[in-house]
């Protein structure tokens, strides 16, 4: 079992709850039935539950799960919202309703959702106890020196200067009928590479500079991306702009691991 102070993070695990409950007992937090073992370690689930694999209800389902359990024991599984989160609750939402001034030809959420990997069996399986669960997701968390978020961008800002005004207003743009902000949420959390190239450090310290922390915890990039890495050769997160970021993203979907990453330094 990991130490009581033990900090982890997973991310973008794209509906393969077999694999990520597979890394998890790898890594100690839950054992061969997939319930908690962590005890009081903390555990942090980044986003991108959803499409591009086959079961992103079930993998919504054992993070639920795995919430009270851990809870209950004494240790703590939080979730962020990701974009794919934002997807599938537009599609749910708004299906093929036409978005102004979309950059994408006949922009709608059936249509992102369609080319982004969107799973009819997850919409058919969404229950309201689930869409409550994602409407409340958090999209930006402190924990320690960590900031922890889905997306690595400033985009985030656009909502707020601080943690509460930007998670209130990605709360509200998610339970409101409005089109417009919801396709919002879904076009800043979409954006990438902010840490990424010359400009990563500074644009890094920008985020921390607002939100506080000293480095960043994402995904939504793949590690593969961000280094040219292939996904089978993908086996660490990958720390750069200067120790600022760390992306966690193994690219489970294109074949790489999940990653269980521990966040102590
Ligand atoms: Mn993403």
């Amino acid at each position: 079992m990991p130490t009581s102070s033990a900090r982890y993070a997973i991310s973008d695990v794209h509906g393969h709850r077999d694999q990520m409950l597979a890394a998890l007992a790898t890594a100690g937090l839950v054992d061969g039935e997939g319930d908690w073992a962590g005890g009081e370690a903390s555990l942090w689930c980044l986003g991108d539950f959803f499409d591009r694999g086959p079961d992103g209800v079930g993998v919504v389902e054992a993070v639920m799960r795995l919430q009270t359990q851990a809870q209950e024991a004494g240790g703590h599984v939080g979730a962020l919202l990701g974009n794919h989160e934002v997807l599938a609750l537009g599609m749910r939402d708004f299906r093929d309703a036409p978005v102004a001034g979309g950059v994408a030809e006949r922009p709608s959420f059936a249509n992102s959702w369609l080319i982004n990997g969107g799973q009819p069996q997850d919409q058919d399986r969404l229950q309201p106890a689930h869409l409550d669960w994602l409407r409340a997701l958090p999209a930006v968390v402190r924990d320690d020196d960590d900031l922890l978020l889905h997306s690595d961008t400033l985009a985030y800002l656009e909502w707020g200067a601080g943690l509460e005004e930007i998670n209130a207003g990605v709360r509200a743009s998610l339970t409101e009928d409005d089109l417009t902000a919801r396709w919002t949420c879904w076009a800043r959390m979409t954006t990438r590479f902010a840490f990424n190239g010359p400009e990563g450090e500074q644009e890094a310290d920008a985020l921390l500079g607002a939100l506080g922390g000293t480095r960043i915890v994402h995904g939504h990039s793949p590690i593969t991306v961000l280094t040219g890495v292939p996904p089978h050769a993908v086996t660490e997160p990958y720390s750069y702009a200067g120790g600022r970021a760390l992306g966690i993203d193994g690219g489970l979907f294109a074949g790489g691991p999940c990653l269980v990453v521990p966040l102590e330094r």
